[in-house]
């Protein structure tokens, strides 16, 4: 079988049973199945006949015999253990055991497992029958308790409300591997454990993602619904237990969907609801026309979703709009600003001199846009076309060029955008603001944009992969600090081990003043930089760091968690500074337009002379112009900082294939989503101690039979010891806990293959001394 080069050996090698090779004879003797590498790196039961020196003889299940090294050899769990609940429950926890249980599971709808304190989803990409009330009902009744995001959300609700200390839900993994449906499913838990009725805060809260999804997700060559924001949504209780509101936080980057489109992908949803499905007289005040009209839309050739009836969505869009309460009034400014936006992209230029100088084409579009922002055509078509410049007292007027004006256009449809996008959350938190009778205790709820590796990675890259490394570091830590918290509760006897962290990387990008963002926001203040000399000054300062490297072309490359990146720094200190023209802050300010009022919090933001306008009384808002950069870290930031107070849960979700078709499960995607996402290495700390814990009462239940002592104690623990002591388990292979004993990987395999030889020699006499009797 081959391998990945520099990759798979190093993690097959990792993953390796430390004591395997030494059992070989053992497995030859039992007949026990092994894992047998394939040439195309999928994984075949077999048995070892013979080996002769590093080579083995294998028969596999398909009946054909081969010679392979023994060392592409890793050893199989017996069939008991075939569909654990947990990952950790396997004797072998090697990668080709993991993948098996995990699709032995998977092929039969059971798309939830444990790893460990994890929980791990796997897309089925179609409906399961295993949500709604009276799968809710079982779980809270204890009727269910596998592995579940109701099992996860029910746990940390009973320990919000029992050590009243804050949680968090947090879910990751790449695009498509279902972190919103997973949010929204923890959602509806919570919300019928809050009061499950159908008015109310819990039912404005699951409102709250129709909303967002269509302003804020759109198809993608991934994902049909692919979130292009993070969501961080905090679900408040009061002390009876029951939701007493909620609060969104989004985590926005800047994006450039709405004006631009790669083939095949569409702009943000709400704009092909709105055309669909708008009725006649709205179609008729905004001069709806059908998407395809709209170059914003049509340029990707992309209109429509398979099985998506944008027309309903956009009814449904509706009812959530007034479920949370955003007037009527309201409503008919956003779809106002929506219909701008898409009447802004049909402006079009006329050239009027030799310098590519342009007018604003005078039709139907410039007017429509004006219309409906409130302002003269006269205006719109100024800002679109000229640029002021202040020269002392006088303010002179200099014509654009076409790119420039084209620039000015997009720019402008972006901002609105971005601004309604704000400013709706806004609407949506006042709608949910927390009652009086709020404990203050809560669950948070994050979903973020996965890990992202393309060709071609820019800055947008850069920030998602930045974000997820944090959320990583916090996984980390986490993990690891729980998993040695509960040797040291129940008293084993336990030396602390250092976990390899992904510090490195963290702080290539954020220390200060030599990490990246520091070096990005020096370069962007710096008028003559360039992103070539942005590069250069990367890679005189960082190059000792081991997870970076200065490559040539201005690239550079991380070695993040998940892999390492190649990142191209053309398009870095534009999308740093994210130039918003004054102009535009001007006019958007200074016209007769409902909007500005939308957008008093993004224009204060951006215009740093703001404190002379109407508009600073409306918000306190610091108008301090930062960097997308500084920005973006100090989300994240106060984010982490919030996560770091309560106590998280995680969800790793997992993307079966890249077809987002039900029923296929792709080895190679699903392992390498595994390692990405730190589930294996969760595995390999679970390894390192103890993987199997159980009550000893549940242990003695189980082997106790097998004693031969029959004086043996009668005491669950003592039974236990006893048991291990008969079948020769060293003292170093396990430890008496408490309440618990915990044993290294593959002990429980040794004892479950003791108990069933045991039980066939007991079912052999019974049959025996029935043939006798008859
Ligand atoms: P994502 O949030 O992880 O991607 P989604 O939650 O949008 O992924 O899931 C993608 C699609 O997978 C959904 O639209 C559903 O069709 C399907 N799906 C996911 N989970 C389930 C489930 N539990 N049951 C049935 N179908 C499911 V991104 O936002 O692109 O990173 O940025
Ligand atoms: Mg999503």
């Amino acid at each position: 079988y081959t391998t990945e080069p520099g990759q798979d050996s190093d993690l097959t090698s990792r993953t390796r049973e430390p004591e395997w090779e030494d059992n070989i004879g053992y497995f030859i003797k039992k007949k026990l199945s092994v894992w047998c590498g394939q040439v195309d790196g999928q994984w075949e039961l077999g048995t070892i006949l013979s080996t002769s020196g590093d080579q083995a003889c294998v028969l596999l299940s398909n009946a054909t015999s081969i010679n392979v090294p023994t060392e592409e050899l890793l050893p199989a769990n017996p069939d008991v253990l075939d569909g654990v609940e947990d990952l950790i429950q396997l004797s072998y926890l090697n990668e080709p055991s993991i993948l098996h249980s995990l699709q032995y599971r998977y092929s039969r709808d059971m798309i939830y497992s444990k790893a460990g304190p994890v929980l791990v989803a796997i897309n089925p990409f179609k409906d399961t029958q295993i949500y709604g009330s009276d799968v809710i009902t079982s779980y809270r009744n204890r009727a269910a308790s596998s592995p579940h995001v109701y099992t996860t959300a029910d746990t940390a609700y009973n320990e919000m409300m029992r050590d009243e200390v804050n949680q968090s839900i947090i879910i990751s993994g790449e695009s498509g591997a279902g972190k919103t449906e997973t949010a929204k499913i923890a959602m509806q838990y919570l919300a019928a454990l809050g009061g499950g009725s159908t008015v109310g805060i819990e039912h404005e809260i699951l409102q709250t993602s129709c909303i967002l999804e269509a302003f804020g997700n759109s198809k993608t060559s991934r994902n049909d619904n692919s979130s292009r924001f993070g969501k961080f949504i905090e679900i408040h209780f009061c002390t009876s237990g029951k939701i007493c509101g909620a609060k969104v936080q989004t985590c926005k980057k800047s994006e450039s969907r709405v004006v631009q489109l790669a083939m095949g992908e569409r702009s943000y949803h709400v704009f092909y609801q709105l055309c669909a499905g708008a009725p006649s007289p709205l179609q008729e005040r905004l001069n709806l026309k059908l998407a395809h009209e709209y170059n914003y839309l049509n340029q990707s050739e992309c209109l429509m979703i398979d099985g998506v009836d944008d027309a309903k969505r956009f009814n449904r869009l509706l009812d959530a709009l007034n479920i949370v309460r955003i007037s009527t009034e309201d409503q008919e400014e956003m779809f106002a600003v929506l219909a701008a936006v898409l009447w802004l992209g049909n402006v079009t230029f006329k050239v009027t001199d030799s310098e590519n100088h342009v007018d604003v084409i005078d039709d139907e579009a410039v007017t429509t846009a004006a219309r409906l922002m409130g302002c003269t055509t006269v205006d719109l078509m100024l800002v679109l076309s000229t640029h002021k410049i202040v020269a002392g007292k006088d303010t002179i007027s200099k014509k654009l060029t076409l790119q420039q004006a084209t620039d000015t256009r997009d720019a402008l449809a972006k901002f609105l955008y971005a601004g309604l996008f704000d400013w709706l959350v806004e609407q949506i938190n006042k709608s949910l603001e927390m009652g009086k009778q709020c404990t203050g205790k809560s669950i948070n709820i994050l979903d973020i944009y996965g890990f992202e590796s393309f060709k071609k990675n820019s800055f947008e890259q850069f920030c998602i992969n930045y974000a997820n490394e944090r959320l990583q570091q916090h996984f980390n830590r986490h993990l690891f600090k729980l998993e040695q918290e509960d040797y040291e509760t129940d008293g084993i006897d336990w030396t602390r081990i250092d976990f390899e962290d992904n510090e490195d990387c963290v702080n290539v990008i954020e220390k200060k003043p030599l990490g990246i963002l520091s070096l990005l926001d020096e370069e962007s203040n710096f008028p003559k930089a360039t992103d070539l000399t942005f590069a250069d000054k990367l890679k005189h300062h960082l190059s000792a760091n081991p997870c970076f490297r200065g490559e040539r072309d201005g690239s550079f490359s991380l070695c993040h968690y998940a892999g390492e990146v190649l990142y191209d720094t053309s398009g870095f200190l534009e999308k740093n500074r994210d130039p918003v023209l004054p102009d535009l802050i001007q006019f958007l300010s200074s016209t007769g337009c409902n909007l500005p009022l939308l957008f008093a919090s993004r224009i204060l933001s951006q215009s740093p002379k703001a404190g002379t306008t109407s508009l600073n009384r409306l918000c306190s808002i610091d108008s301090q112009k930062q960097s997308v950069g500084s920005k973006f870290k100090g989300q994240l930031f106060n984010l982490m900082h919030q996560l770091e107070t309560t106590k998280p849960h995680f969800i790793r979700c997992i993307k079966p294939n890249s077809k987002q078709l039900p029923g296929l499960y792709e080895e190679d995607l699903v392992l390498q989503q595994l390692r990405c996402c730190g589930v294996i290495e969760v595995v390999r700390i679970s390894r390192s101690g103890y993987p199997t814990r159980m009550p000893h009462k549940d242990f003695a239940e189980r082997y106790g039979f097998l004693l031969t002592d029959e004086n043996a104690s009668k005491d669950p623990s003592s039974t236990s010891v006893a048991v291990l002591q008969q079948f020769n388990i060293l003292p170093e292979m396990y430890q008496v806990g408490y309440t618990k004993l915990y044993l290294r990987t593959g002990q429980i395999a040794t004892l479950e293959n003791e108990r069933k030889q045991l039980l066939q020699s007991i079912v052999s006499i019974q049959k025996c001394f029935r043939g006798h009797k008859a």
